[in-house]
């Protein structure tokens, strides 16, 4: 049988991926969609958000890899093979690397980087009163791979950490929330707020005049979940009434941002093009050909994606 990589990087990159998979599992037949004799071959696909309508077409596929921890958009494809397991790209290299993100952005908003940068740029010599990390609470929606260990980063920085999830969790020294039941309170008394939720139907559009008006006024906002997560009018009028304070985006609906979207411009925003935590090529093969050799021997799938709750 066959291993189809399929995706939509730049030919480079997907080089690139079909090079260290190939030298990673060398007993395995690995292609590209260009390269592949008989899609009958096919019963294993890795993906990086492949094109439409190719999935469906392979009638042996057994597994789906993705290369990425988040599946919103391989999940919003109408092709895709509704009964193939699809496994996701869970990597502590990946949640460190988002840990560091989390941490560095928090920081910035913590020692009140953007009002000195903008200070600077009026020649303007003014100190601001210094809080402890102590003084403040961070909350972060999403308790998951991503979530937990930026928490424990941010404990680590002395940081007061709130979490919220789906079902509640127990993380050390974190104050756990879960549902609906639970966001109110966890929103409360939050001096920044950081997006780490996958984006499913139930949290599309989350960040929004509605939740953040159930936050402190001045709450710092960090979104590194999925664009969709925001709504961006909304993230604009609370930055202009003073509701949030700054916000830093990594996500975005549309990437590329388009060059007349106002986020660019807006003076309370930190702009990142998707960099938070990118994939690391080197420990996510390692990790899917473990997975890959796993199957292969056992039969043994690692967790799998839950396609009726889209995460
Ligand atoms: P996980 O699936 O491990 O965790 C998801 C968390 O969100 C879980 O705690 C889950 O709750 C919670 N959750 C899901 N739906 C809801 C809901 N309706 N209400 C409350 N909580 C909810 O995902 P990861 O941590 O691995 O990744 C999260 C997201 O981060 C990815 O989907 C991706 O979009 C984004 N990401 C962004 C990157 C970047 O560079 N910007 C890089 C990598 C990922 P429960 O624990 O109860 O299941
Ligand atoms: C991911 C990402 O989901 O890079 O892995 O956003």
């Amino acid at each position: 049988m066959s291993i189809l990589l399929l995706t939509s990087v730049s030919t480079e990159e997907e080089t690139m991926w079909l090079k260290q998979l190939r030298s990673a599992l060398p007993e395995e037949d690995i292609r590209l969609l260009a390269d592949l004799d008989d899609i009958t071959d096919v019963d294993i696909a890795i993906v990086a958000n492949p094109p439409q309508e190719v999935l469906r077409t392979l009638p042996k596929l057994k597994l789906i890899q993705s290369l990425w921890a988040g599946v919103d958009a391989l999940l919003g494809d109408p092709t895709l093979p509704e009964n193939v397991p699809l496994v996701r790209l869970i990597d502590p290299t990946l949640s460190a690397s988002m840990a560091e993100a989390t941490a560095t952005h928090v920081l910035a908003l913590h020692r009140d980087l953007p009002r000195y940068a903008q200070q600077q740029q009026r020649q303007e010599w003014q100190q601001h009163e210094l809080l402890r990390s102590s003084d403040r609470t961070v909350g972060i929606l999403g308790l998951g791979e991503m979530g937990i260990a930026s928490a424990q980063q941010l404990r680590a920085l002395g940081f007061n950490v709130r979490g919220w999830s789906r079902s509640l969790k127990e993380v050390d020294g974190v104050e756990c929330f879960a549902g609906q039941g639970g966001l109110e309170t966890f929103l409360k008394g939050l001096d920044m707020l950081v997006n780490l939720l996958p984006l499913t139907f139930e949290t599309k559009g989350i960040l929004s005049e509605n939740l953040f008006s159930q936050l402190p006024k001045r709450t710092g906002l960090i979104n590194f979940g999925r664009g969709g997560h925001q709504i961006e009018g909304d993230v604009i009028t609370a930055l202009d009434d003073g509701q949030l304070s700054h916000a830093v985006l990594d996500v975005f609906s549309q990437e590329p941002l388009s060059a007349d979207n106002p986020l660019w411009r807006h003076p309370k925003i930190t702009l990142l093009p998707h960099v938070a935590a990118p994939t690391n090529p080197g420990t996510a093969v390692e990790i899917v050909a473990g997975n890959i050799r796993k199957y292969r021997k056992t039969g043994q799938l690692p967790k799998q994606v839950e396609r009726s709750v889209g995460y």
